[in-house]
């Protein structure tokens, strides 16, 4: 849960749009068509993606809450058409329709399909997996492109990377020695989002012989952000914690399965001393000797790069399919397939960085507050410590 943020999405992968409505973002912040849509391109691409990517534009309308490439306080409301709707209106048909639509009764393993037919006492998964889709992930791009603006103009920078896919994986620590700057340059120049080229040929081989077995593949990706002040989030409260919050935005991702802060998975097999970092003092500030906590403590930011790591898992349309049961006839069958991509963790990793950004956004609101983006810099100049 956000505190001072809300926001809401709505529409199917294949329905008519996406819709959107974010609310909590100070007036004055500038925002432009050309910041939104080149988030969005970000999310499009990767090596491993199907054919819908190609049909799609993820144009964002705004539709409201800004004026004249300004936030004015009120609610923000976006929208984004689905091209491919056009090929779907009649199987997506708001009215009742007279026309026989074919049901889709097969449930994928690893999909929302069975337990949201259950769930819902449906008898049709495509009324689960049009939600279930990951589609709707452009609409939270597209949200949080607006607390990514508002965060940048804090010097507040987000990046990420792919670090694995498959068997092919990068060396520990590659993003150490990197500014945002140089990870977000040399990313944007690899198919897979990866900071290793050596390695990115792994990943791709590792893609094409998944897509050649009409199999999926997953992966994992790390997500940085640099220029964060002490003390977001709290000590205080369960949910108040930075953590908490980054946990439940990047677990909210279709496909993903774990979060990891910093190097959580060596914190069992290392002792306190070769894992806490060091703290020492430059005359001027406080430095960490090293930063394997990545970023927080105690539930709140200490100023060094936040490090978050998560698992995708492959994704479930296979089309070579495992097995499934009808959920009419109730008799085995192959699970249901339809087009799809071989792998999104490239994707993910963009969304997952967007999505950090209205964490950041919302924490920075709850400590240093303001209605408009000039009450926010008076207070965030006035006691911001890094
Ligand atoms: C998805 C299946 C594919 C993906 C889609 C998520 O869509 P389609 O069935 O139309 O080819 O491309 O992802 C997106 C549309 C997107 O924007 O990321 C699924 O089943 O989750």
């Amino acid at each position: 849960m956000l505190d001072k943020i809300n926001f809401l999405t709505a529409g199917e992968s294949h329905g008519k749009a996406l819709v959107g409505i974010l609310d909590g973002i100070p007036a004055g912040l500038k925002i432009s068509s050309d910041y939104i849509q080149e988030q969005m391109a970000r999310r499009q691409l990767g090596y491993g993606r199907g054919g819908r990517m190609k049909i799609e534009n993820d144009f964002v309308e705004i539709i409201s809450g800004v004026r004249n490439g300004k936030t004015i306080g009120a609610p923000i409301s976006l929208m984004i058409k689905n091209n491919d709707w056009i090929n779907w209106k009649e199987q997506m048909e708001v009215e009742e329709s007279s026309k026989k639509i074919k049901k889709v009764t097969l449930p994928r393993p690893g999909h929302a399909d069975l337990a949201g037919v259950i769930k819902n006492d449906l008898d049709d998964t495509r009324n689960v997996l049009e939600r279930a889709s990951a589609r709707e992930t452009a609409m939270r791009v597209a949200i949080s492109t607006i607390t990514r603006k508002m965060i940048e103009d804090l010097d507040i920078f987000l990046s990420s990377s792919v670090i694995q896919i498959g068997n092919a994986r990068v060396d520990e620590g590659i993003h150490e020695n990197l500014s945002i700057e140089e990870i977000d340059n040399n990313t944007k120049n690899s198919l897979v989002r990866c900071l290793s080229d050596e390695t990115a040929k792994y990943m791709i081989n590792e893609i094409d012989r998944c897509k050649s077995e009409g199999d999926s593949i997953g992966g994992s990706f790390e997500i940085y952000c640099d220029g964060l002040p002490y003390g977001l989030g709290s000590y205080g409260q369960w949910n108040k914690k930075l953590q908490s919050k980054l946990s439940e935005m990047i677990m909210s991702i279709n496909g993903i399965k774990s979060i990891e802060v910093g190097d959580a998975y060596k914190m069992k097999e290392k002792s306190g001393s070769n894992i806490h970092d060091e703290i020492s003092w430059d005359g001027n500030t406080y430095k960490r000797l090293s930063n394997r906590a990545g970023g927080i403590e105690g539930g709140m930011s200490n100023a060094q790069r936040l490090v978050l790591r998560s698992i995708m898992k492959p994704l479930s349309t296979l089309t070579q399919p495992l097995r499934s049961i009808d959920i009419i006839s109730k008799k085995q069958k192959d699970a249901h397939k339809e087009r799809t991509d071989t792998c999104v963790v490239p994707a993910a990793s963009v969304i997952g960085e967007n999505l950090v950004s209205l964490v950041i956004a919302d924490a920075i609101l709850n400590k240093f507050g303001g209605d408009s983006m000039q009450q926010l810099h008076t207070h965030y100049k006035m006691s911001a410590q890094f």
